[in-house]
């Protein structure tokens, strides 16, 4: 009976090759995030994606509280402040909410909900930067910001409330110090990511792509199950655009009063969508220990008279914990069969097994989530060999990872072949920089040009497939979310 129910719960989950349909279920049965909220595109975290949440949050505080102090700024911003960057207001006019009334009483000034926070921030900058011994200034903030969007919202990925919006801004002397932040943000970034087992590919967006109001935008991308990329992080160089509007100046070792130099780099609650998604299989949710809100299942395997199992697990249990490891003992009435079950869809990195046989021989069975495999451990070196596992896990599940994301990045020479190939992952064709030939490029192919990636992925030669001029650049292109 009970294996039979648990038969029927596994062919809950699709296959994850049904890529939409398996994403969707999993957020539910792995109780990630409930969507029966009834406003589209704000969905509730469940306790336990929230535990997750907060693991991966920990991680991007801790890189960036190395030299970033954490504050918090408000969610409602003056019209009058907003609507000063031009570039800006373009770019999220549309996407704004508006609060209009106090009560029953329609407010002399409008308040824009943040869709993010420059124009709540720099105000303050104005006020707060004084002389050079002031910078630079680095400020992060984890809010929720609104935008009304318009393309279809997906939990996790494209949200009206961005629950989980890390915005860092920081503030420079000079135009070089920004663009070096630039690249340190990509880099905390992309250590951020390693972290998470996950793979990136950075570049520096088009022009006509690049966050409203800056000088040039740099960004993180990930390549989702479904071959379509997800951007996951970004980082501005705002030049002084932002500066000049809301007036931030310094005194300079001349005395003189010049503007300030800023950038800022965001990340998303799409750091999760990317981790389950990319991690995840057949049987639910795959976690790089480090974020697992469970790490360990230890499970005895029980027949008949089975005090010393119980005994040997829960000394099993002990030993793990006081090293700091999170563990569940599960000695429910279950069968074995449906405890598996149930930790595996969990996401649970390890599995702790103890039987008759492994007790007699001192040794206990461990059980590797992302691959399956099982092996014995003597009893004795139990919290090594778990520690093993874990640094086995994460490797090997960013090797798989890396490996998925190379092998779909397809090198191409006419746009014909991109939009053949496209529908299977990255493309990646030389691009002569111009403008009319990137537009022309992203028209024939009907996806666009993520950029320039950094590195070798970026370089090669070749010749423009619109104009025909040779390149050493190369371009990627990609459907996107
Ligand atoms: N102020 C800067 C940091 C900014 O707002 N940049 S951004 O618009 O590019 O957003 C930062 C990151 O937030 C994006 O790279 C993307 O990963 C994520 N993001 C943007 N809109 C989102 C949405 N509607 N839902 C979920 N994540 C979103
Ligand atoms: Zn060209």
């Amino acid at each position: 009976m009970a294996e039979k129910q648990t038969e029927e719960k596994k062919s809950a989950l699709p296959s994850k090759s049904n890529f939409s349909e398996w994403y969707n279920e999993l957020l539910l049965t792995g109780e990630i995030m409930d969507v029966r909220y009834p406003v589209k595109g704000l969905y509730v975290w469940f306790p336990f994606g929230f535990d997750v949440r907060k693991r991966t949050y920990a991680i991007i505080r801790e890189l960036l509280d190395k030299d970033h102090q954490e504050a918090l700024f408000p969610l409602l911003i003056p019209e009058t402040e907003f609507m000063k960057e031009a570039e800006h207001i373009k770019g999220f006019e549309n996407e704004v909410y508006w609060v209009t009334h106090g009560g029953k009483n329609e407010l002399d000034v409008k308040l824009a909900m943040r869709p993010t926070s420059e124009t709540a921030i720099y105000p303050m900058y104005k006020v707060w930067v004084r002389s050079h011994a002031d910078l630079p200034i680095r400020i992060y903030q984890i809010v929720n910001t609104f935008r009304y969007e318009t393309k279809h919202t997906r939990p996790l990925i494209r949200l009206r409330e961005i629950t989980s919006f890390k915005e860092a801004h920081t503030v420079h002397a000079t135009w070089d110090e920004a663009a070096e932040q630039v690249k340190e943000a990509t880099r905390i970034y992309q250590e951020f990511y390693r972290r998470l087992a996950i793979p990136t590919i950075v570049s520096k967006r088009p022009d006509w792509d690049k966050f409203p109001g800056a000088d040039y935008t740099m960004a993180v991308d990930t390549l989702m199950p479904d071959g379509k990329t997800l951007q996951i992080g970004t980082a501005h160089h705002l030049g002084s655009n932002f500066a000049k509007t809301f007036d931030i100046k310094y005194e300079n070792l001349n005395g003189e009063q010049v503007y300030a130099h800023q950038t800022c780099y965001g990340i998303s609650e799409r750091s999760i969508a990317a981790l389950i998604s990319i991690h995840g299989d057949d049987k639910g949710l795959v976690f790089p220990p480090e974020v697992a809100p469970v790490q360990v299942a230890v499970i005895p395997i029980i027949f008949g008279n089975s005090e010393d199992i119980i005994k040997a697990c829960s000394d099993v249990a002990e030993v793990l914990k006081k090293d700091g490891i999170r563990v569940a003992l599960d000695t429910s009435d279950e069968r074995p069969g449906a405890k598996y079950y149930r930790w595996e869809m969990k996401g649970v990195p390890v599995r702790v097994e103890i039987g008759p046989r492994d007790l007699k021989n001192n040794v206990a069975t461990i059980v590797r989530r992302d691959t399956g495999g099982k092996e014995t451990a003597p009893l004795a070196n139990i919290l090594e060999e778990v520690r093993k596992r874990f640094e086995a896990v994460h490797k090997s599940l960013f090797e798989k990872a890396s490996n998925s994301l190379n092998e779909r990045i397809i090198n191409c020479d006419t746009l014909e072949e991109v939009k053949e190939r496209i529908t299977n992952g990255i493309a990646r064709i030389p691009w002569c920089l111009e403008r009319e030939c990137g537009l022309a490029m992203e028209e024939a192919v009907g996806a666009g040009i993520l950029g320039v990636p950094e590195g070798d992925l970026g370089s090669g030669t070749g010749k423009c497939p619109v104009c025909g001029k040779g390149t050493q650049n190369m371009a990627i292109m990609a459907k996107t979310y």
